[in-house]
């Protein structure tokens, strides 16, 4: 593969520029750019993301970034960036993707903003990218990224990783923009979240939004597969446990202690924001003084919250609550000797955040939504060594899921965290070890490292199944080579499904009339006397006969009970009677109450049932258990039960387009062999053409087709170079 080009929406440093014009760089705190900060610069990688701040004016600051750190620094208007960054980003997606949807301001502006900034990331990555490149682009600042991408440069291999929580169907529909921000996901060939719920999310706001539905996470769009899968973010562990048992962290811890003399000693520490539970966890610390009398003045909690988007109105509000409740519960409790909450706002050093975790009994982590936490994971790193300590965390951290040895607490359940605080505080020692231990084996095992090199093996993997599945797509090369078979042909046979192939899927069938266009296409091609058209079609007799009937082509009906050959009359195959009509029309009729937006089409030799407008959810359910209970029928009437694009339909066994195509392949000597078809019935027609025949699956998934075309837009194109 190529080099890696890590795209974010912050670099991992920061340029400052100081009064006698220098300008040096600080390296960015916070999880993905500590995390990756070693692993980047040993890759052959490029870190691309937008610098903030004066010294980013300066010329030769491109060249100093890209040679010292690997960097590649996007410059934004102000102005954008305000309406981009603080504006949509926080203010909208942050609220709606915590389920905070009270919070979520809707507004056309900062959207539209969000839009361009995507855009020049879109460009800036273009200009850095070289064939082979993975582009991995990070969080919820560039979640229209991969489609921008994808739509410039349609082979180009595309990571995206989600770091905050995917929300449920029910709120991530509030978005105006829905569709547009899926479709803008939905570019990348893997998709990337830390839970297997937010990929549950993922999915199903895929399905409900765009149709889309997906196989074991894989979602087929034309011919791109993408992946959906859950890959939860590991720490650089090392740096942590090492860290724990440094000199500078020992002095640190030991000032502490003095501190806090021989107290116990409760940890907390977030940036201060409305999703980390923060009042809960006050009201809860309170509450446990109140029922807890015997631990007054021997126990501490210390709250580091680091300040975070200052001018919004939110945080302002969370931040006088927290305030006034840090007052009440210290104006409550407190004593000359002892204060029961230690509030810092403010960020700490390295050494002195790792001080903490090493000396805090008990760390209590409850947000009340967190895409993963990694400051749960750090404690219990630093731990490592025989250090002792007990975990606190909500079951709505994405760690929750990996780190079960904690005590999960409820973040909303006031009671809950007053519970767990009291069995931290008592719990033994080699209880304390054993959970430890078996958190600690987990962590040090999936790194950041290693998870970093997940996702880039799963975009290897996706782009290798690219270049497989461009060997049989219907490149520019093959239609050429296919035009030169069909001109120098004397004798051409054109076997075509209509639905989904000569036109698009519509919830109502009947709807899907021929347009103009595609019968001047099909009149021109038949009217070419070396050609023999033929319509192979599950559709009933009437339908075809009124919409192409008036063309000088063959039609095949009902998937070849009958056919009527050009010029002719319509023949029908042999059928017994169709007396199961009467005992299976009551079986799915009664499917059609329960399940809204369904109907049943009768046809002459068959009947269906269509469920396109129905749930997505409900509707493939549905399909299922009516398959079982017609499956006996089966048996008894010689009948099938075919699934197809969103219908199921019953039809006699011996019946397939398959057939039906082999009475034409047979009927002359045909020097050019060309069929089309996008679903299971089609695979029929495939399957029995000779190797030499030209072969065309519409879509992904698999086929017996030679090639694959991406949707109905390439086969019209196809036919019309056909006729022109
Ligand atoms: C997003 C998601 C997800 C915190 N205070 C101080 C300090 N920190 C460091 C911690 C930790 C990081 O900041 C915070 O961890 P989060 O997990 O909350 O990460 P974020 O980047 O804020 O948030 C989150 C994460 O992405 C990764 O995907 O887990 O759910 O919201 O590394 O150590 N560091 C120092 N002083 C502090 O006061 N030095």
């Amino acid at each position: 593969m190529g080099r890696l080009l890590i795209v974010s929406n912050r670099l991992p440093v920061t340029p400052e520029l100081h009064e006698n014009g220098d300008v040096t760089f600080k390296e960015n705190v916070g999880g993905l750019a500590t995390g990756l900060g070693s692993f980047y610069k040993h890759y052959d990688s490029l870190w691309i993301g937008w610098c903030e701040g004066a010294a980013c004016d300066r010329y030769e600051l491109r060249e100093r970034l890209l040679a010292e750190y690997a960097c590649v620094p996007i410059y934004l208007d102000p102005h954008d960036a305000h309406l981009y960054y603080e504006g949509f980003s926080n203010e909208t997606i942050w609220p709606i993707f915590h389920h905070f949807a009270q919070y979520a301001q809707f507004d056309q502006e900062t959207w539209e903003a969000y839009e361009r900034v995507n855009r020049r990331f879109a460009d800036a990555v273009v200009e850095q990218l070289q064939p082979d490149d993975i582009v991995w682009i990070n969080d919820y600042h560039l979640m229209l990224l991969p489609g921008m991408l994808r739509e410039r440069l349609p082979e180009v291999n595309i990571g995206f990783f989600l770091h905050i929580p995917f929300p449920s169907f029910e709120i991530f529909r509030m978005l105006p923009w829905r569709e547009r921000i899926l479709s803008g996901l939905l570019g990348a060939d893997v998709v990337g979240f830390h839970t297997y719920d937010y990929v549950r999310h993922f999915l199903s706001s895929a399905l409900r939004l765009t149709g889309h539905d997906h196989t074991l996470g894989q979602i087929v769009i034309g011919t791109r597969t993408i992946k959906v899968d859950a890959f939860p973010m590991g720490i650089d562990y090392e740096r942590f446990a090492s860290a724990a048992s440094s000199p500078e962290v020992a002095e640190k811890a030991l000032s502490l202690r003095t501190d806090i003399g021989d107290r116990r000693f409760v940890l907390s520490v977030d940036r201060l924001d409305y999703t980390k539970g923060i009042p809960v966890r006050l009201e809860a610390f309170e509450h446990f003084l109140a029922e807890h009398p015997e631990w007054h003045r021997k126990v501490g909690l210390t709250m580091v919250a680091v300040p975070s988007r200052t001018d919004v109105e939110h945080y302002q509000r969370l931040k006088r609550e927290v305030d006034e409740l840090v007052g009440r519960i210290n104006g409550r409790y407190g004593t000359m000797d002892w204060t029961p909450v230690r509030y810092l706002y403010r960020s700490l050093p390295f050494e002195e955040l790792v001080a903490m975790y090493r000396e805090a009994d008990v760390m209590l982590v409850t947000p009340l939504r967190d895409g993963m936490n990694l400051v749960a994971k750090e404690y219990v790193a630093t731990k490592d060594g025989g250090g002792a300590g007990v975990l606190v965390l909500s079951e709505l951290a994405g760690s929750a899921k990996e780190l079960g040895e904690a005590l999960i607490v409820n973040p909303f359940d006031r009671a809950d965290i007053v519970g767990a605080i009291d069995r931290a505080l008592e719990m033994p020692m080699a209880e304390q070890r054993d959970r430890l231990a078996a958190m600690q084996e987990r962590l040090s095992r999936y790194t950041v490292v290693h998870w970093a090199e997940d996702i880039i093996e799963a975009v290897e993997q996706a782009s290798l199944n690219r270049r497989e599945r461009a060997a049989t797509r219907l490149s520019p090369e093959v239609e050429e080579q296919l035009l030169s078979a069909y001109r120098t042909a004397r004798r051409r046979l054109l076997l075509l499904d209509y639905d989904g192939t000569l036109v698009g899927f519509s919830a109502r069938p009947l709807t899907t009339v021929p347009d103009d266009e595609l019968k001047a296409t099909l009149r021109a091609l038949a009217a070419d006397t070396r050609n023999e058209v033929v319509i192979v079609s599950g559709r009933d007799r009437r339908t075809l006969a009124e919409w192409l009937g008036e063309l000088n082509v063959s039609l095949v009906a009902e998937h070849g009970a009958m056919q009527r050959w050009r010029g002719g009359d319509w023949i029908e195959a042999s059928l017994p009677p169709d007396t199961w009509k009467e005992t299976a029309r009551p079986v799915m009729e009664r499917y059609v109450d329960r399940t809204p937006g369904t109907f049943v089409e009768e046809k002459e030799h068959a009947l269906v049932w269509h469920f396109r407008a129905a749930d997505p959810g409900l509707g493939p359910q549905r399909a299922r258990e009516l398959h079982e209970s017609l499956a006996g029928l089966t048996e008894n009437y010689g009948l099938a039960i075919v699934e197809g694009h969103r219908v199921l339909e019953v039809k006699p066994a011996n019946i397939n387009k398959g057939r039906a195509a082999l009475d034409f392949a047979e009927s002359d000597d045909w020097d050019f062999m060309l069929a089309i078809g996008d679903d299971r019935t089609d695979e029929d027609v495939f399957e029995v053409l000779p190797r030499s025949a030209y072969s065309i699956k519409v879509g992904g998934g698999g086929s017996l087709a030679r090639y694959r075309a991406d949707g109905v837009s390439d086969v019209r194109s196809l036919l019309d170079r056909m006729v022109r």
